[in-house]
């Protein structure tokens, strides 16, 4: 496949062209960052048509358009996706190493744009792959941090945060759209005053405002023309200095709202699953939503005259309750600007806004007190406490003068307006992400509401994106996928499905084989260079690699880790398939177990690793500053997916995909999509352990159990722990990780010991693991295995998810674009 617009002499000619306009440069002296950034523009150029094709194929079809609401979007790199995209990689390539460059080491010269902290951004990045890909018109809406997820760096094996410069040397694929500049309005007070008919009107008054600007960057569809953009807001100050001015008022004012303009998209917050309640998260969440709905309604009003048709043409889905605001701030816009009546603007809002529940983690919930609330949204407050008064209503008349259901559903309560509350009860969808979590939220989390409303309650199961993570991060895979299926699959995931019939072909199985081994050695060197530590590409890789949450249970893994060190301490002579346990996880920056879990697994690779007396039978790596770069390398180094959450509490999981899709075998607790997973592939090929979620909850619901049972009749596990205080991995300071050995058996703040069941877990853990040594001593039969998982991974394609999302919630157009020759 061939894309004619890369066409290699021209393509190489426009890079040396933008090398002189952009730096002076020739190819001879310019450095690698010049040649990233006069390539990618070469690529944009490429792009820009597409853009604009698409634009008016949708001008022309005016197609129902999905905006996409989301605090985050963890893109990736855009060089190599878009290259893959545009079905040009090869020929780029060509052309790089004719010019005498290497197209892989030009890419890492892209920053790694980390809008996001995990799962949910991610997910909507996949999500706008696909969507651009099948045709649907869509737009990203989101934030534009000056610094994104922040930069990880280790040093004496502990977590240090460093400012992530992602625009240091500018985005090459963003364009700035100043025409669509709104203004932002927070605080100050509400006037009411009647127009001549006695209708009432909300005059805002005394308010702070900023400027919200727009950048687009292109979502490019892979071969198909199509192009979606991503638009994230900035942030400008209304009135600039007036220096002439001797209003102190005013000038004290001027410099409040500049402040407010830099601060308010200064940072990503660097929390995962949990809500620190912090004002300046509600003025970002704000200020993108009011900027992206406003500039929503005035593009369908260019083309519309009836503002009630608003549903037919678009659909806002809110990435968890993050983007909630858009519910009241719709209703101000409806009612305020366009002068519709209250139930005129609800039954608009209504058909118009749906919200997917991505957790149910009760420290992510996000509540908001009153006061902060009103006084910094004070319109968007009255709206929201007429919603919840009419709503409270209905649950009346559902349930007569029961205050328990009050208590349980209102919007605003004690003192606290529910984000979840006020996106289930206003939009017409709520979703879940995986149907075990579905499940959970309608019979244990959200049960009071899907009670009331179970027609808004459905499943989307997650997905990812096939194109960059197998067929751009395993490019030897996804070429033997190709030549034995065709490459229909890059499109129809279903279609990888036909591998099956490989699975006891033993060419097969030895090419499957040997692709993982290079990209063992691939990571191997990586680790190398980056840890100094020698690993041995024929030991089994067993990989833990997500967010750093002690729900996710990285130090189950580790734990056991020290206790085959212990085993293997003990019996020197005892059989051992050689082991890699490779971790890498960002800790938030004031989460302070999830911190020490990152020192004890340092200071556990440490000792191991420096061990002369086990012969390198056991490395421990710490990948640092894992990210969507070094991911992709990893999922398709990796034997072993380790996907140990406690049951019930990962939502969904995406990375067990990620690995699944590039022959990694699943070592997991029955949660989130790993349920999905096993019923793909079949239980003989993962390796499925621990508490079931009912049995999690069953013992919640009890008050816990108690692990001191565990500790004191279990020896293996008693040893493990007491080295956690008897400084056996921290000579020097014994008392370091004392926090995490009380996590485990001493009751905390008042909570329970051992909340995520890690003690109970833990002998189905260390079985289940000696069944992976033991199942990749058989080496075809791990093969047939490791086939068997990527032709199972069809489910599992966001285009897949999208398409549901697209025939049960959003029913889009889709369009169609041509080049001109
Ligand atoms: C307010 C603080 C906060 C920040 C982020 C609360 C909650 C979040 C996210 C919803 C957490 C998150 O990323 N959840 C993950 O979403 C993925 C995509 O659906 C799922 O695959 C993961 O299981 C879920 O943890």
């Amino acid at each position: 496949m061939y894309n004619k617009a890369f066409e290699k002499e021209s393509f190489k000619k426009e890079v040396k062209d933008n090398l002189k306009i952009l730096y002076r440069k020739t190819i001879e002296d310019a450095t690698k960052q010049q040649i990233f950034q006069a390539v990618s523009y070469a690529v944009k150029d490429v792009i820009i048509d597409q853009w604009m094709a698409t634009q008016k194929q949708i001008e022309k079809q005016d197609p129902k358009t999905v905006y996409y609401l989301s605090m985050e979007f963890l893109m990736g790199r855009a060089l190599g996706n878009s290259l893959i995209n545009e079905r040009a990689f090869t020929e780029v390539k060509e052309a790089m190493d004719e010019l005498g460059f290497d197209l892989n080491s030009i890419e890492d010269e892209e920053p790694d744009p980390a809008l996001g902290n995990g799962g949910l951004g991610r997910l909507a990045a996949c999500f706008l792959d696909s969507l651009s890909t099948m045709g649907y018109p869509a737009y990203g809406c989101g934030i534009r941090y000056r610094y994104g997820m922040f930069e990880q760096k280790i040093e004496n094996g502990y977590q240090l945060e460093v400012p992530d410069m992602w625009l240091k040397n500018g985005n090459p694929f963003e364009m700035k759209r100043p025409e669509y500049a709104t203004e932002i309005r927070f605080g100050g007070t509400i006037r009411v005053e009647r127009d001549c008919q006695g209708r009432e009107k909300f005059i805002q008054e005394n308010y702070q405002s900023v400027n919200a600007i727009p950048y687009d960057i292109p979502i490019v569809g892979y071969g198909n023309n199509v192009v979606n953009a991503l638009r994230i807001w900035d942030a400008e100050a209304i009135n600039t200095f007036q220096l002439d001015s001797f209003d102190k008022g005013d000038y004290n004012k001027a410099v409040e709202q500049q402040n407010l303009a830099q601060t308010i998209v200064e940072v990503l917050y660097p929390n995962d699953n949990h809500n620190a309640g912090k004002e300046l998260r509600l003025k970002q969440q704000y200020f993108f939503i009011s900027a992206s709905l406003q500039r929503a309604v005035a593009k369908f009003k260019e083309k519309h005259d009836d503002i009630h048709r608003l549903p037919e043409k678009v659909v806002f889905q809110l990435n968890d309750t993050h983007p909630t605001v858009a519910i009241p701030e719709l209703m101000r816009i409806l009612m305020d600007e366009e002068g519709l009546t209250w139930n005129e603007a609800w039954d608009i809002t209504t058909r118009a806004c749906a919200y997917t529940n991505h957790t149910i983690m009760s420290e992510a919930l996000e509540k908001w007190p009153i006061e902060l609330f009103s006084r910094l949204l004070p319109r968007i407050y009255q709206i929201v406490e007429e919603i919840n008064r009419r709503f409270l209503i209905e649950v009346d008349r559902r349930y007569p003068c029961n205050q328990e259901k009050v208590k349980k559903m209102a919007i605003i309560y004690d003192g606290q307006v529910k984000m979840a509350h006020l996106a289930i009860v206003s939009g017409f969808s709520v979703n879940g992400v995986a149907r075990l979590h579905t499940e959970i939220l309608k019979n244990q989390e959200l049960k009071d509401f899907y009670e009331m409303m179970p027609q808004k309650f459905n499943n989307k199961t997650n997905g990812i994106t096939q194109r960059r993570f197998l067929l751009h991060g395993n490019p030897m895979l996804a070429d033997w996928v190709t030549d034995h299926i065709g490459n229909d699959w890059i499109t129809d995931l279903s279609q990888i499905r036909k591998l099956a019939i490989y699975a006891d072909d033993k060419k097969a199985q030895q090419e499957v084989m040997n692709i993982k081994y290079q990209n063992k050695l691939r990571l191997a060197k990586y680790i190398r260079e980056h840890n100094g530590i020698e690993v041995d590409p024929r030991s089994i890789f067993d990989v833990q690699v997500k967010r750093l949450h002690e729900y996710k249970r990285q130090l189950l893994n580790i734990l056991h880790v020290m206790h085959l060190y212990n085993q293997l301490k003990e019996h020197p002579d005892m059989e051992f398939y050689p082991r890699t346990f490779i971790f890498g996880a960002k800790a938030a920056a004031g989460y302070r177990t999830a911190k020490l879990t990152i020192k004890l697994i340092n200071a556990v690779a440490d000792v191991i690793n420096n061990d002369k007396n086990i012969g390198g039978r056991i490395k421990v790596v710490f990948i640092e500053n894992y990210r969507v770069s070094n991911a992709e390398m990893i999922f398709a180094a990796s034997d072993v997916s380790e996907q140990i959450s406690t049951a019930s509490k990962e939502a969904s999981g995406t990375g067990n995909m990620k690995f699944m899709l590039n022959g990694a075998l699943t070592l997991g607790t029955m949660d989130g999509a790993n349920v999905e997973i096993v019923e793909e592939v079949g239980e003989e090929h993962a390796f499925i352990f621990g508490l079931s979620a009912d049995e999690v909850i069953r013992f919640e619901n009890q008050g816990g159990y108690n692990p001191m049972d565990i500790f004191n009749n279990d020896q293996d596990i008693r040893k493990v722990l007491m080295q956690l205080i008897n400084g056996y991995y921290s000579p020097r300071d014994p008392e370091l990780f004392r926090d995490l050995y009380d996590s485990l058996l001493n009751s905390r703040n008042c909570g329970r010991p051992d909340t995520y069941f890690i003690l109970k877990d833990f002998k189905a853990y260390a079985e289940a693991q000696k069944r992976v040594e033991w199942a990749y001593r058989n080496e075809e039969g791990w093969a047939r295995s490791s086939i068997l998982n990527i032709a199972g991974a069809g489910k599992f394609s966001s285009d897949r998810t999208i398409q549901e999302y697209i025939d049960e919630i959003w029913h889009l157009d889709k369009i169609r674009v041509e080049m001109p020759e």
